[in-house]
C-alpha cells in the first residue's frame, strides 16, 4: 500500500468499517459468516464453539515495527486496548544501526514506526498512537476533549519528539563519533568536539528536561494524572533512554514512573513481541 501523506492528513475520520478497503471488508463479511453449524448441545459437550480467529479477530491493523526503536510504543499501545494486530519486524543493520532498505517501501523515510489500518498508512509516532487510540480506544488512554487534561496530553504528545529527543539523539551521535574508525590524528579532534558539544549543549539540557519531568510528576502517576495515556506511552521511548544514557540525571518520581510502566502486563507484552526497546 503506497505511502499517500494526504491521505494520513486529510482529517477525513473512517469509521474502521469504513477504513477497510473493499477487499477486505468483502473478506471480513466472509469471515463473519463462518458459523459454527453444529447443534447447539453438541457444541456445548464438545467445550465450546470452534475457535474461529478469521470471524472475531482478523487483524487490519499492521505495524512495521524496527527492533530496538521508537516502534515498542505502538506496540504497548496496542496491547493496552486488547487490538488484534500483525507485526512486521525488521532488523537493524548491525554495523550502521540504521534500519533495512525494504522500510523504504512501506514509507519514503524508510524509518519506523509505520502503521497501515484499514486502508490508511500512518506515520509519526504521536500521529499513531492519536488515530489509533481515537479510532479504536472507546475513550480510553485519551483524557475527555473538554477536559483541562487534553491540552496537557497533546502537550507532551509533541514534547516527546519536539524537545525530548533532540538531545538524546545528538548525545547518542556523539558517543558515535568518539567511537568512529577515524585515522589516529584525526580521532583527538573528533572527541575534542563531540566532548564540546556534550558540555555546552547536551548535558545541561538533559539535566533540565530531567528536572521539567520530575516537576510535572508531583502529585501525579501519570504524566496526566492517575490515569495511564497515550502521552505516557509516547514518552516512554526517550524517558528509557534518558535514564539509561544519563542515569545521574533521573530523579526518583521518573524512576518510579519508568517502573511502572514496565511493570505493566501490556507493556510486558510488547517487550516480547518486538524485542527490548534500548540496546544493554
Ligand atoms: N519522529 C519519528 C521518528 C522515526 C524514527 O526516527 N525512527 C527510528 C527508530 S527509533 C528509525 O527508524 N531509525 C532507523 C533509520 O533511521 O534508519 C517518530 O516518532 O515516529
Amino acid at each position: 500500500m503506497p505511502w499517500d501523506a494526504a491521505a494520513s492528513v486529510s482529517g477525513k475520520r473512517a469509521s474502521p468499517a469504513q477504513a477497510m478497503g473493499a477487499q477486505q471488508r468483502a473478506s471480513a463479511r466472509r469471515s463473519a459468516a463462518m458459523v459454527d453449524s453444529r447443534p447447539a448441545s453438541a457444541i456445548a459437550a464438545q467445550g465450546g464453539p470452534e475457535p474461529n480467529p478469521t470471524w472475531y479477530s482478523r487483524p487490519v491493523i499492521t505495524v512495521h515495527h524496527l527492533e530496538l526503536s521508537r516502534s515498542h510504543r505502538v506496540l504497548w499501545l496496542l496491547e493496552e486496548l486488547a487490538l488484534p494486530y500483525t507485526m512486521v519486524r525488521y532488523a537493524r543493520d548491525p554495523k550502521t544501526m540504521l534500519a533495512p532498505p525494504t522500510l523504504s517501501a512501506v514509507h519514503p523515510l524508510g524509518k519506523a514506526p509505520v502503521v497501515i489500518d484499514g486502508d490508511r498508512t500512518i506515520a509519526e509516532s504521536a500521529v499513531i498512537l492519536e488515530e489509533l487510540a481515537e479510532r479504536h480506544g472507546n475513550g480510553r488512554l485519551l483524557p475527555e476533549r473538554d477536559h483541562p487534561d487534553f491540552a496537557r496530553c497533546r502537550y507532551f504528545m509533541h514534547y516527546a519528539e519536539g524537545s525530548l529527543m533532540p538531545p538524546l539523539l545528538v548525545k547518542l551521535l556523539c558517543a558515535r563519533v568518539k567511537d568512529a574508525p577515524l585515522p589516529f590524528f584525526v580521532k583527538p579532534i573528533a572527541r575534542k568536539i563531540a566532548d564540546g558539544v556534550g558540555e555546552l549543549f547536551v548535558e545541561p539540557n538533559l539535566r533540565r528536561h530531567a528536572a521539567f519531568l520530575e516537576t510535572e510528576l508531583t502529585d501525579r502517576t501519570w504524566f496526566c494524572g492517575d490515569e495511564l495515556t497515550i502521552a505516557d506511552i509516547q514518552l516512554s521511548y526517550p524517558i528509557e533512554a534518558l535514564v539509561s544514557r544519563v542515569p545521574e540525571h533521573a530523579g526518583p518520581r521518573l524512576r518510579a514512573l519508568m517502573q511502572r510502566m514496565r511493570a505493566r502486563p501490556a507493556y510486558q507484552r510488547a517487550l516480547a513481541k518486538g524485542g527490548p526497546v534500548i540496546p544493554e
